[in-house]
């Protein structure tokens, strides 16, 4: 395809891995995330294999800073096809001894990020498109020690799946708006996360390929599905030992 596609959170992991697969399938792509330096690095690399990639420095807590995405999407390529909300931050730590400064920056990001691109893209998309929101298997999960970003992750799924209702079936605007839903992925995420806890977090295994997610995310571009689940969904196992 030649779609436009923006992804939030383009510098790592999940993002990045959506970034690289669309661009083989010859996507124009607009890339956000905080770190410049690493965006100018990765467009640099899809340039020069001969894709079309701009990066815009973003904090997608912050309304106008995402209005500016999309904007440079349309200055650059004249329009959005796909708009894919994938920026997000854990904090490891119990839920009395996260700060409250903590718990509210992991609804800003993950939550009021995910409302503002929501909310910057559908205008673009409303002649038909696709908005593709990263929740989590913990939308619909409880999961220790990370109760923060489980509860943004319940409030995602809860705005996306509203949101939906009013624009397909209220609006019966042409635009497919898609959860996707992973199990534990093999990225930096445990790494860039806030931490209470006295020893490294890490995610529980089996941990699946970042490259399956972005296979996902782009499927439901041309393919749309209401949720999209990958990986195993094995239940998560709530035994503290197995996680940290
Ligand atoms: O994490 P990581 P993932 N404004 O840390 C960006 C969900 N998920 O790929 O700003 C703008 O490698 C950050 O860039 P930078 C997860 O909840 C994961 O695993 O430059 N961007 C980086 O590009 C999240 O929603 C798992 O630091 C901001 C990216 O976000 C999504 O997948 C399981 C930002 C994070 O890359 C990607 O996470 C699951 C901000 N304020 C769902 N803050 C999993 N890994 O197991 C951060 O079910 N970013």
């Amino acid at each position: 395809s030649e779609q436009v596609v923006v992804i939030t959170g383009a510098s790592s992991g999940i993002g990045l891995a959506t970034a690289e697969a669309a661009a083989e399938q010859k996507a124009k792509l607009v890339l956000a995330a905080r770190s410049e330096a690493a965006l100018k690095d990765i467009v640099a690399r899809i340039t020069a294999a001969g894709g079309e990639a701009v990066a815009v420095t973003c904090d997608v807590s912050d309304r106008a800073q995402v209005e500016a995405v999309a904007a440079a999407a349309v200055q650059r390529f004249g329009r959005i096809d796909t708009w894919v909300n994938n920026a997000g931050i854990g904090i490891y730590g119990r839920l009395d001894e996260v700060s409250e400064e903590d718990h509210r920056r992991v609804f800003d990001v993950n939550y009021f990020g995910l409302v503002n691109g929501s909310l910057a893209a559908l205008p673009h998309l409303k002649k038909g498109g696709a908005l593709i929101n990263v929740g989590s298997e913990v939308s619909e999960s409880a999961f220790p020690l990370l109760g923060s970003y489980v509860a943004s992750k319940h409030a995602v799924k809860g705005f996306t799946d509203s949101l939906r209702i009013e624009v397909e079936d209220v609006d019966r605007a042409p635009v497919s708006i898609t959860l996707i839903q992973p199990t534990a992925v093999d990225t930096p995420f445990p790494e860039h996360a806030g931490n209470y806890l006295p020893n490294e977090p890490k995610l529980p295994d089996p941990k699946i390929d970042p490259r399956q997610v972005a296979e996902a995310i782009l499927d439901a571009a041309q393919n749309p599905t209401r949720d999209k689940r990958v990986g195993t969904m094995a239940k998560v196992s709530t035994t503290l030992a197995t996680l940290f």
